[in-house]
């Protein structure tokens, strides 16, 4: 059990005055170290010793995911690349990956903040973790990892896919915690059966679920599927990866690391700080990274905070479920939808599954949604009539919630492909005409 009661539970005015060490600390290495961090500072006339509490951070420049290309792929360490002990990279869909450094120092806290994650979903030595997170450039392997052996859990480093033997070794080698995107938690619990396996062969107690947006009502499926309880876990590449924030026992919410990253909330729009409590885009400053510190990096995640103390007892603030990163979300004949707002209603009602796409197009200057929904296989039938019924109840269901009329496509199921990662569940035709 790794956690750090001191820090955890800290009274927040002790919190803010480590923050503010630690953040002028770092406005100082990044000033001297980086060009690109001076010349922002020094557009706005200031010096490191100008900066001296985080309550400055609302008059300080943005950093986002173009700053990162734009200084591919060293261009933000502030340290040389003798100190630089490992690299990760986030894919990225379109142009250059996103480029992350890490110290020595830095992979230890990024173990520990890991560490005190699975902490919360009560996983101690006596564990054995399944870590079934791509191993690689992604984050997710690799940081799973480096935190359970921290706590000294025994760790499966089986990475993604191979659903067969990630079965077969859940069941010989008896894990207890399983952890991998909630999509392919979805997939591996709909394939026990499929494989022949007694749901009683499982010993999974929790799952460590996240790097994609995932609603309840997919937390109610997926644990009913392997028999778990599930938590959810958050993070960035460029902020550290996994462990950036972690639900505790009580689910209200995910603790943000705040010794760590201080996190905001912005108006997307007006690029305003918004109170806690209101909907807006998550932004982070780290003030303990060494290799690349980051300056309000704006995630393009969607959330609120909650600063009141935890039943659990940490005061660190709380971050509610992602709702979608903005650039996923979809603005369809000028309504905004949320892949995560179409699972909601297909994950309530019992004769759909959790796999599901989106799929846009423009004809005639007019966008369409169709909703490809895989039909569970108890409720798949041959007669036209019941599907029928069963397509207008989705389609009321959707309109209802989005304010918005889709066409609902229903196919057979597993046709719909399985993702052993992030899933995809967008496709927009727009663009490509
Ligand atoms: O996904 C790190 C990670 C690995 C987190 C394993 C959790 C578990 P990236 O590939 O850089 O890093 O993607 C980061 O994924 O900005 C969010 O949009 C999304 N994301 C990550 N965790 C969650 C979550 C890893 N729990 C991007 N809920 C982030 C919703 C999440 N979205």
């Amino acid at each position: 059990m790794i956690w750090n009661e001191y820090i955890e539970c800290a009274d927040r005015q002790k919190l803010k005055e480590i923050q503010n060490r630690r953040f002028v600390k770092m406005i100082e290495r990044m000033y001297y170290n980086v060009p690109f961090y001076r010349k922002k500072l020094q557009e706005i006339g200031l010096e490191p010793g100008d900066i001296k509490s985080i309550d400055q951070l609302k008059d300080l420049p943005f950093t986002t995911k173009q700053d990162l290309r734009d200084n591919y792929p060293f261009g933000l360490f502030t340290v040389p690349q003798s100190e630089i002990v490992r690299i990760h990279a986030s894919s990225g869909t379109t142009g250059k990956p996103t480029v992350v450094g890490y110290t020595r120092n830095d992979i230890q806290m990024w173990s520990e903040v890991v560490a005190r994650s699975l902490t919360m979903a009560a996983v101690t030595k006596n564990d054995i973790i399944q870590v079934a997170y791509g191993y690689g450039l992604f984050t997710g392997g690799m940081g799973l990892h480096y935190g359970a052996e921290k706590i000294g859990a025994s760790v499966i480093p089986i990475s993604g896919g191979n659903t067969k033997k990630q079965l077969q070794l859940m069941v010989d080698f008896g894990s207890t915690v399983i952890a991998c995107t909630p999509s392919y938690a979805a997939f591996l619990g709909e394939s026990i059966e499929k494989e022949g396996i007694l749901k009683s062969d499982i010993k999974l107690k929790a799952g460590i679920f996240g790097a994609e947006p995932w609603t309840e009502e997919m937390r109610v499926q997926v644990e009913k599927l392997l028999g778990l309880k599930a938590f959810d876990i958050y993070g960035l590449s460029e902020v550290i990866g996994p462990g950036v924030s972690m639900e505790c026992e009580h689910q209200c919410g995910s603790h943000i690391f705040e010794d760590h990253f201080i996190p905001e909330i912005i108006d997307p729009n007006t690029l305003e700080v918004l109170p806690y409590g209101e909907l807006g885009e998550l932004v982070f400053t780290t003030v303990t990274k060494e290799a690349m510190p980051l300056l309000r990096y704006r995630t393009r995640d969607l959330t609120r905070l909650h600063v009141e103390r935890c039943a659990c007892g940490r005061t660190m603030v709380r971050m509610e479920k992602c709702l979608g990163r903005s650039d996923d979300m979809l603005i369809i004949r000028g309504v905004n939808v949320f892949p995560s707002q179409v699972e909601s209603v297909l994950l309530e009602m019992s004769e759909t599954t959790p796999h599901y796409q989106l799929i846009v197009s423009r004809e005639n200057n007019l966008d369409n949604l169709e909703i490809r929904v895989e039909v569970d296989d108890q409720f798949w039938s041959d007669e036209i009539k019941v599907l029928e019924g069963l397509k207008k109840k989705i389609s009321h269901n959707i309109s209802s919630m989005l304010g918005l009329s889709a066409t609902i496509k229903l196919v057979e199921p597993n046709t719909i492909e399985r993702s052993e990662g992030k899933a995809k569940r967008v496709i927009d035709n727009r663009n490509m005409k």
